[in-house]
């Protein structure tokens, strides 16, 4: 717990989530509960520094890929505009020997995860597959069919089980992102069945940011998300995606709950996607601007600066520091964004099975006459 004041441990409303940091920046010592768990978090000042210096290089990077994207840089971008709470939060309860499987929109878990961030603007720009190397970083390649990464984990995480890294304090987790639309998914609900019923040590990470697209949450469930779980037989927790500290509380409870063999958990982090789904996208058609106000006033970077500044943690040329290599951080990727070079266009074909294909052999033969027939024609 940090110096200065805090309010006395609560427990958890009904149809509340935990929070320890409120969105005025006053810290809750502690939340237990239904299930008589207590959270709580016990950072150092500079801990509580480092997580504002993440919170906002991951939210430095993700404009400056929103506005290479407008500039016609990249061909499309998945925004974590407002996320950057839940995904931080998350990805830095990961102990190292955990592995994650993300949705496409998992930029701030990538950046905790130590990959360079330059990483999946290949795939976002088109010139390559936007690939990392999954096991050296512990977390997979971005996924875009949604909710099939949640059988990827869950495979994983009963192969955990198999080759007996689990069911010790320093055994292995899983974690897999998805968002509040992928439940509406079947493969989330068989990986539900299958983690639950094998016991595995898996976190299932829910961003719940109120839309699929243009979907409201209403369009995919009666019940609170979270509540989900109690018909898999393994808990739910819904916590303020908003609050980093809350966050990185119940994932990290959640991971070693799983870790030393107490199975799945659900976690249903309550947040919002302040930006438009994609580049592609225009949220204005389906959504009101109050609504998007609203969310504002509870934005989770506004109430970490106000915690560190009310309780002397961090002074004005900190904030403004973090802000400079921020910055300077955008600048260097945009550079490099910019200096990717193209592919030759028959590179295409490379990489769609791992030992070739004939219909793919032809296709390549067929593109490669196409190409062929401009050469010399000015064209
Ligand atoms: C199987 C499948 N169906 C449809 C789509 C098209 N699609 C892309 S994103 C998306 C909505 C996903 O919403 P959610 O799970 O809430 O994640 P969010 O984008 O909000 O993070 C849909 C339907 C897809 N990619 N895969
Ligand atoms: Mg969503």
């Amino acid at each position: 717990m940090a110096k200065g004041e805090s309010v006395a441990g609560t427990d958890i409303p009904p149809g509340g989530f935990v929070q320890l940091l409120t969105p005025d920046g006053e810290r809750v010592d502690s939340v237990t509960s239904a299930d008589g768990t207590t959270y709580s978090v016990d950072f150092t000042d500079e801990e509580y520094r480092e997580l504002y210096r993440d919170l906002v290089t991951v939210r430095r990077l993700d404009t400056e890929a929103v506005a290479l994207q407008r500039q016609g840089e990249l061909g499309i971008w998945a925004s974590l505009l407002g996320q950057e709470a839940a995904q931080v939060g998350s990805g830095r309860a990961l102990r190292p020997q955990d592995m994650a499987f993300p949705t496409y929109r998992e930029h701030g878990v990538l950046y905790c995860r130590g990959i360079d961030p330059i990483m999946p603007f290949g795939l976002f720009r088109g010139v390559d597959q936007g690939g990392w190397d999954a096991n050296e970083f512990k977390f997979n390649q971005y996924t875009i069919v949604i909710g099939s990464q949640t059988l990827h984990a869950t495979g994983y995480a009963m192969g955990v089980t198999m080759d007996g890294k689990t069911g010790s304090t320093d055994g292995e987790a899983v974690i897999a992102y998805f968002g509040d639309g992928a439940t509406s998914q079947g493969e989330v609900n068989e990986a539900f069945v299958w983690s639950g019923v094998f016991n595995s040590p898996i976190v299932f990470f829910c961003q719940n940011n109120q839309y699929a697209i243009s979907e409201p949450l209403e369009r995919q469930t009666r019940v609170p998300l979270y509540q989900r779980a109690g018909g898999y037989g393994f808990p739910g927790i819904r916590v303020d995606g908003n609050d980093v500290l809350a966050t990185y509380a119940v994932t990290r409870a959640a991971l070693d709950n799983a870790r030393s063999g107490q199975g799945p958990t659900l976690i249903e982090a309550y947040t919002y996607r302040m930006g438009a789904h994609t580049s592609s996208d225009d949220p204005t058609r389906y959504r009101i601007a109050s609504e998007v106000e609203s969310w504002k006033a509870k934005d989770p970077i506004s109430r970490l600066r106000a915690f560190l500044t009310k309780q002397k943690i961090a002074k004005k040329d900190f904030f403004t520091e973090v802000d400079d290599v921020a910055n300077q951080k955008a600048l260097d990727l945009r550079e490099r964004v910019l200096a990717m070079p193209d592919p030759e266009p028959v590179a295409l074909f490379d990489h769609v099975y791992p030992n070739g294909s004939p219909e793919i052999d032809a296709q390549r033969d067929a593109f490669t006459r196409y190409q062929a027939s401009f050469e010399g024609s000015g064209h």
